[in-house]
């Protein structure tokens, strides 16, 4: 296995008309979750994911587990939970730049996570471990889980990686700040916001914040800003690589988990820290080109051509 990831993924129903939620009255169905998107993102790009995780027992658990199957991720690590319904949400396009989300995940059976849950053997097969700060904000037993999941990581020399993926719908701050840098002092990589970064330490100036992060623990540190790009830090280089213009953003959601796959491939494909990110920054570009956080995400061949055109850019 190249990376083992653990989370929730839910059924996501996307109104076909923009605005107030209250007029939606036709939906389309689809599934999202940061690690399953980020499972899927690496798996398009040929790479070894396994997705670990709890479902309803119900129509939609099928349907969620047969699509993520079906994209290549391994998927024998996902219980089927016969006390608890599969997550839902929905995105509201209220209008330009204002995207919400209303969450029906409360008590859904990916809360109901623990460190039983976990398989030792599964996880110490894997290069790294992805983790997201969505996880342990679902429930006591999915917090103690992720502690669990990082432990045996270290325990066998697995990377781990951390995205925050701050969700404040599900968190008092106080906890969510204490609970993130709590897992950053003992990731190997931190893939932070400029927003999430500012949370966790209190400083904006990107320099500041990106030697803070090394000084509390982490090898590697990447801060996005968004569409100009991304930074990153070890504890001897730091440089800015930039990202790629998108036309028409049409669903911004995603974009982090598309950047995260696309990092973690050139991580696995031993690229450079400053090609790597460069992936990274793709793929972040194509998960906004569609609706949807996955549909966007490239194979290995459209990702080669992107590529060779931008080259061919004349500037
Ligand atoms: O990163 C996008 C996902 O976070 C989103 O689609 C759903 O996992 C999700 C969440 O918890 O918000």
């Amino acid at each position: 296995m190249d990376v083992v990831t653990v989370g929730e993924t839910m059924v996501l129903m996307t109104p076909d008309s923009s605005g107030p939620m209250r007029y939606a009255n036709e939906f389309m169905r689809k599934f999202a979750g940061a690690e399953s998107n980020l499972a899927i993102g690496l798996a398009r790009l040929g790479h070894q994911v396994g997705w670990i995780s709890r479902v309803g027992k119900d129509e939609f658990g099928k349907a969620m587990v047969s699509f993520i199957r079906g994209e290549g991720v391994d998927v024998s690590q996902v219980k089927v939970d016969d006390s608890a319904p599969t997550g839902l949400y929905f995105k509201e396009f209220r209008r330009a730049n204002d995207l919400r989300v209303y969450y029906y995940r409360k008590n859904s059976a990916a809360s109901k996570l623990s460190p039983v849950d976990l398989n030792e053997e599964y996880i110490a097969s894997a290069k790294f471990l992805h983790i997201t700060g969505i996880t342990p904000a679902l429930s006591d037993s999915c917090y103690e889980m992720i502690f669990s999941a990082i432990e045996m990581a270290k325990k066998h020399s697995v990377k781990v990686v951390f995205d925050p993926n701050l969700r404040r719908k599900l968190w008092d701050e106080g906890k969510a700040r204490e609970t993130f840098l709590k897992i950053a002092s003992q990731a190997d990589i931190v893939l932070p916001g400029l927003d999430e970064g500012e949370f966790m330490f209190g400083e904006k100036d990107v320099e500041k914040l990106g030697k803070l992060f090394i000084e509390h623990g982490s090898a590697i540190v990447v801060i996005k800003t968004g569409a100009d790009g991304a930074f990153y830090f070890t504890n001897d280089d730091h440089r800015f690589v930039p990202g790629f213009p998108v036309a028409k953003v049409v669903d911004p959601v995603g974009a982090g988990d598309g950047f995260a796959a696309g990092f973690i491939s050139g991580l696995l494909d031993e690229l450079s820290l400053y090609e790597a990110v460069k992936r990274g920054n793709a793929l972040g570009a194509f998960a906004v080109t569609v609706n949807g956080d996955v549909e966007g995400l490239p194979d290995r061949d459209e990702l080669f051509t992107f590529f060779n055109e931008k080259s061919n850019d004349v500037s």
